[in-house]
């Protein structure tokens, strides 16, 4: 039985405003500047591209939501892509700050360079650090992960002018905090860390206003913050991003059944690491198995391997058409030379 569902982690979808920026005319086929000298003259382009990563341009990824925390130097990336209001990437060296609640993280990444397209030289993709599996193991079963960086407030562009303008609504952010117990809500004494200001440049946006949080927005325009922390006004913010990697540990792997009672023909069953506390289900290691085997039948179970979707545990289908009423099917989940079973009466 599933004890505390894991909260998922929230893939973050950068959605630009609509804008409706006029081109500069130009026949088809007939670039509208022809060199990236030409580019910072604005030759046929609209001005709209502020290049300050908006709090719903930031979007975060993970290579491996399940890397085997059984010894220490499995590693995993931790991606952020950044663009402004316009959907433009930011400029090149733009800095982003990490940190986790367990193993180790890389401290920050700096943006790069677009190779290709007509961006070249002046945009960037993002940036990407490494986690890498060693003391702290977090006993909830969960490692949190906040990236952040200096930027603006998402709003909606009412008038569709590429800016903010007074009366737009606004989504606000405070002060930052790592959501150590993935609970959304800043968690006093649990929740490890509080980010308020960068160095050199003391606060950002962090005033003693309610931070609203609209639950119509996008996720990743509503930025969780301390609560009160917000400074009532839109500007600048830190910009965040979450994500929650399992701390995943073949020698502590489970099987369950979804129900309480086995389907008439198949049946699904949640593959798990538990946590060391035990009261929190995790994903198994990335690249763990199921196998199913019963006796005058051939059951089969889908998927037979565990791939790194996300943080929570993953659930395989067992069929055991064709298996007699009565009959005992047994899942087994595999972990290099660990494993786990389940047997499941057919009824
Ligand atoms: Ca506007
Ligand atoms: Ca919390
Ligand atoms: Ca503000």
């Amino acid at each position: 039985m599933i004890q505390k569902k894991m909260k998922l982690a929230v893939s973050m979808l950068a959605v630009a405003s609509m804008l409706s920026a006029c081109g500069g005319g130009g026949d088809a086929g007939t670039p509208k500047y022809t060199s990236l000298a030409n580019a910072g003259t604005n030759e046929g382009l609209a001005s709209v591209s502020t290049g300050k990563v908006t709090q719903k341009g930031i979007s975060i990824s993970v290579s491996d939501f399940a890397p085997d925390w059984s010894f220490d130097g499995s590693s995993t990336r931790v991606t952020v892509r950044l663009v402004d209001t316009a959907g433009n990437p930011v400029p090149p060296g733009v800095k982003v700050q990490f940190s986790a609640s367990g193993g180790a993280i890389t401290k920050f990444c700096t943006t790069g360079t677009i190779t290709s397209g007509e961006s070249a030289a002046r945009d960037s993709t993002g940036c990407s650090v490494t986690l890498t599996t060693q003391d702290p193991r977090p006993a909830n079963g969960i490692v949190a992960i906040v990236a952040w960086v200096v930027g603006e407030e998402a709003y909606y562009d009412s008038n569709s002018n590429g800016r903010y303008d007074a009366g737009e609504k606004f989504f606000e952010g405070g002060e930052l905090f790592r959501d150590d117990d993935a609970d959304d809500i800043f968690t006093p004494g649990v929740d490890g860390l509080r980010v308020a200001a960068v160095d050199g440049t003391g606060n950002i946006g962090v005033g003693s206003a309610t931070c609203v949080r609209d639950l119509e927005a996008a996720p990743n325009e509503r930025p969780l913050s301390v609560d009160n922390t917000c400074d009532g006004v839109w500007g600048p913010t830190l910009v965040r991003a979450h994500a929650y990697v399992s701390v995943a540990d073949p020698r502590r792997l489970g099987l369950a059944l979804t129900t309480s009672n086995p389907g008439a023909t198949s049946s699904d069953v949640v593959f798990y690491s538990r946590s060391l506390d035990g009261n929190v289900f995790t994903m198994a290691p990335t690249g763990s198995t199921v196998a199913v085997s019963g006796s005058g039948c051939t059951p089969t179970v889908t998927p037979e391997t565990v791939s790194a979707t996300g943080a929570a545990p993953t659930v395989h289908t067992v069929n055991y058409a064709g298996c007699a009423s009565g009959s005992k099917v047994l899942v087994t989940g595999s972990s290099g030379n660990n494993f786990t079973n389940l047997e499941i009466t057919v009824p």
